[in-house]
């Protein structure tokens, strides 16, 4: 630190000769001129130095206790802004744990750059044994979007330009930036140095679909008996709050929000056929997807799930063109940003658009309220040990309370329970696995999401989800952020309850039977409480949310209650087996 004090002061200039810059600096105010004000990362060589003087600049630094972490915190915050999260880590290892957290950015299409400082290139690229040596551009490449490294520092300007042009451009995703230790050194002249920096006009220009696209998709939709909308976490990156919930009740469609699309319009919105799912995905005759991806989450769009074969067509609106066609014939592509393309429709609907068929809004309407009706009871149990549908009644009625909080979910049963039950009121509200079903992006997410909106945050964690980032309720504690934990513990993966049969050794799914997660919570300061009822939780999550105190919930949960794989059992290659 003194070393970089006096660098720093030295370069502030005598007057007489010219004032000169670094790497260092020039890193951080082309990182300013952007707007990119937050940084999440781990610090060390090469880049502590840099962690200090970006912090004394005015940017805020948020030191993690592992980097997939701080990636995963990076890659929300991208989500949540539609600006760049940027992840900053140390060399080869560190570099490689927040590796993970770039590939999953750029799998659910969220805008981040994953800056590493790295060894000499020199001597990496002979082998000969640096510290930390890795070739680590080369490893991110085919995980990423795009993937740069900068030697000089003239060319920061524009490295960090087109790494902010490549994450937001078109599909979001993930970008390498990899800076070589002796780049933060590079001293220039301060006014050249000014000079080079880039202010990136316009990084996510707006894509207007073809006008033919546009009356394509609306013969198709206006043919339509049962029509079904399909809102992914693309129209809720989008920011196009207003068209899409214009869009979605001028068409008088039944639309089914995707995890992360909850709560783009409210899921008691009387469209709204979350609770009809089955029987919109099967019976529909036009499905217009909105950023949502036909991918597994969606059966691919065949199968059983989507009822016979070939019996309906898509309409699909997507940034990407390349995702038409991916899994079946799209009828109606409409390619361009969800803003355009929804405004788009809008506009070609004009005042009088037919509202669809009755016998169809009717029978989803009916299937619903039969569906909403059959759980009520249950989400009112008082049981204790809690199931899950008595903890997460109590955790739906929060949310209902408080519909601008975030909700970061993550696990199996905890996870697809939760998504069911408790329902979203706004846009980006929810926050979970994604694409990928990855466990360990609550701690990250938490944090993220408390720092980049300001608002309550209530993580709904699996106690094994939990472990994958459980260290960082430290961070949480350190920073002070309004984050109440919920440890759904079940004492185990899916279900506490497997047995060994071959010998001492537990079962491969279960944890330490009546362990004390909240206990962790306490260790840093935080508020702990174990929760044995849904009344307990009800009281101790409604403190926490009202005081905003770092809080974790130990919500005990009867181990005999999950299910194996959560909703998910079918893709596990014993599942059949073990069924017969
Ligand atoms: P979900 O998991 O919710 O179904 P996906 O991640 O599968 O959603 O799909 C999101 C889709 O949204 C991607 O295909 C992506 O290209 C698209 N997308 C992201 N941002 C935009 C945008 N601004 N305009 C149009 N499409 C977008
Ligand atoms: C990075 C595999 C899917 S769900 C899960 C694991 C380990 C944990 C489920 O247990 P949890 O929830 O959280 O206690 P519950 O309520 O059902 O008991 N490694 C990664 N990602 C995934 N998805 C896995 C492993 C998995
Ligand atoms: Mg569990």
């Amino acid at each position: 630190m003194a070393e970089a004090a006096a660098k720093e002061k030295s370069l502030a200039g005598s007057g007489t000769e010219a004032e000169q810059t670094d790497g260092f600096n020039l890193i951080i105010d082309a990182l300013k001129l952007n707007g990119l004000t937050t940084i999440y990362g781990v610090p060390g060589i090469p880049i502590t130095d840099f962690g200090r003087i970006a912090q004394a600049s005015g940017i805020r630094v948020i030191s993690f206790r592992h980097e997939q972490n701080a990636g995963n915190a990076a890659s929300i915050a991208g989500f949540l802004t539609k600006k760049p999260g940027i992840c900053l880590t140390v060399s080869a290892p560190g570099f490689l744990n927040g590796l993970t957290a770039l590939a999953h950015a750029t799998t659910n299409c969220f805008p981040m750059i994953l800056i590493s400082g790295s060894s000499e290139r020199e001597i990496v690229d002979l082998q000969q044994g640096d510290y930390e040596e890795m070739d680590q551009l080369a490893i991110a490449k085919p995980l990423c979007k795009a993937a740069f490294r900068v030697l000089h520092a003239a060319d920061i300007g524009i490295g960090i330009a087109r790494a902010i042009r490549a994450a937001v451009s078109g599909r979001p995703g993930g970008v390498y930036l990899d800076l070589p230790a002796k780049l933060f050194g590079q001293v220039m002249d301060a006014e050249e140095g000014r000079k080079s920096l880039v202010k990136v006009i316009d990084a996510a220009p707006a894509q207007i679909p073809g006008p033919d696209a546009v009356k394509r998709a609306l013969d198709v939709l206006k043919g339509a008996k049962r029509p079904l909308i399909i809102l992914g976490k693309g129209a809720a990156y989008a920011q196009a709050d207003d068209a899409v919930r214009a869009f979605v009740e001028k068409s008088g469609a039944p639309f089914l929000p995707m995890s992360m699309g909850k709560g783009l319009l409210p899921d008691t919105h009387p469209q709204c056929a979350g609770a009809a799912r089955s029987t919109v995905l099967k019976d529909s005759d036009v499905v217009v997807l909105v950023g949502a991806r036909l991918n597994w989450l969606l059966s691919h769009g065949k199968g059983k799930t989507w009822g016979e074969p070939h019996s309906k067509r898509f309409i699909q609106i997507d940034i990407e063109p390349k995702e038409m066609d991916s899994n079946v014939e799209i009828a109606a592509p409409v390619v361009g940003d969800i803003g355009s393309c929804v405004s788009a429709l809008l506009q070609g609907m004009g005042a009088a658009w037919p509202k669809p068929p009755a016998d169809w809004t009717g029978a989803v309407s009916a299937k619903r309220e039969e569906n909403v009706a059959k759980m009520a009871p249950r989400l009112m149990n008082n049981n204790s040990p809690m199931d899950y549908h008595g903890a997460l009644g109590v955790l739906r009625t929060v949310i209902k309370e408080r519909p601008d909080a975030i909700l970061v979910n993550e696990g199996a049963n905890t996870l697809d329970l939760a998504r069911g039950i408790i329902d979203m009121y706004q846009p980006r509200k929810r926050i979970d696995v994604g694409t990928w079903g990855v466990m360990g992006i609550g701690m990250g997410y938490a944090v993220a999401a408390a720092i980049e909106t300001g608002k309550r945050v209530l993580a709904v964690e699996g106690d094994s989800a939990f472990g994958f980032s459980g260290m960082e309720v430290e961070t949480i504690c350190r920073y002070k952020l309004p984050v109440c934990v919920v440890v759904f513990n079940n004492d185990g993966i899916y279900r506490g309850t497997d047995v060994n049969p071959a010998g001492p050794d537990p079962a491969t799914t279960v944890f330490v039977k009546g362990a004390r997660y909240d206990k962790m919570m306490e260790a840093f300061g935080g508020v702990g409480v174990n929760a044995t009822s849904p009344d307990e939780l009800k009281r101790a999550v409604n403190a926490a949310m009202d005081s905003g105190k770092p809080t974790l919930i130990n919500a005990v949960i009867d181990p005999a209650a999950g299910s194996e794989s959560g909703r998910i059992g079918n893709l596990n290659p014993q599942s059949k087996l073990r069924k017969k």
